[in-house]
């Protein structure tokens, strides 16, 4: 009981990001949903966060999806994978040679993919739960890729709801040149504090987040004024060795929409 109260305190006081661990009444309720449709139950995930920049705001999650979600993400997503589409303008999906990945969506009442709904949600001020597109698990094997583009869709796209945020998690990976890489943002790591090699790519020119299995790496991709980043173009470089699966978890908002605002000084 005592230590139960502590941990409790002390994830809240670190911020870790579980209902389960701020909020015992929920986490019970959590549980006893999920177990009752597929006894699979939420379990903390105490990740560690790191600012990698604050402009455009890139954040590198280390353990933010834990192994029972990997395992039951990468068994249920295995038999559904088919060849990847991109969004076009207009918000619909297309097959392009730019990525050529396999790609499929989890049904968003799995029980896994509501414990990262609920994480996302939080980590996001309490984004509603709803804004947060179905995730989408894509796998990489030796050769395939998906070249430069953006998560947004821009001002001249016939929406009225943009992909505000990203989170690309990683559920596994044992491949050799497959980061996610952002080559207008330039990365000059001398003098960084050289722990940062074992998630980037300390060689690179640009900056190029390596596949820790469980990390997420979360960035915005619009300007406070709801137009798209351009410095967000990123790809999943294509790997010359091994596999690659990743999590796609997108956050889409009406544009004009928002919550808080700063007064000018
Ligand atoms: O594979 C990666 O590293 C990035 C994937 C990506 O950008 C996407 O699926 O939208």
């Amino acid at each position: 009981m005592y230590k139960t109260a502590v941990a409790v305190a002390v994830t809240a006081m670190l911020g870790y990001s579980i209902i389960s661990q701020s909020n015992p009444l929920a986490a019970v309720q959590q549980f006893t949903e999920a177990a009752f449709y597929s006894g699979f139950h939420c379990q903390p995930a105490p990740y560690t966060m790191r600012i990698l920049m604050l402009d455009p705001l890139i954040i590198h999650l280390e353990n933010f999806i834990t192994p029972e979600e990997r395992r039951h993400l990468l068994e249920i997503s295995a038999p559904t994978l088919e060849r990847s589409k991109v969004a076009a303008k207009n918000g619909s999906e297309i097959f392009s040679t730019y990525r050529t990945s396999l790609s499929t969506y989890i049904d968003r009442e799995d029980a896994a993919a509501r414990c990262i709904y609920d994480r996302v949600s939080e980590f996001q001020g309490y984004e509603p739960v709803d804004n947060v597109e179905s995730i989408q698990v894509t796998a990489y094997a030796k050769g395939q890729q998906f070249r430069n583009h953006f998560d947004w869709y821009g001002s001249d796209a016939n929406v009225t709801k943009d992909r505000i945020t990203t989170f690309f998690g990683i559920l596994e990976a044992d491949c050799d040149n497959c980061g996610t890489h952002f080559p207008d943002i330039s990365a000059n790591w001398t003098g960084l504090d050289e722990r940062w090699c074992r998630i980037v790519d300390c060689d690179a020119e640009a900056l190029t987040v390596l596949p820790l299995p469980g990390s997420a790496l979360f960035w915005r991709n619009l300007h406070m004024d709801n137009t798209g980043d351009r410095r967000t173009r990123h790809a999943g470089l294509p790997l010359s060795r091994g596999t690659k699966t990743g999590l796609n978890i997108w956050t889409l908002r009406e544009i004009e929409s928002h919550s808080l605002v700063a007064d000018q000084q």
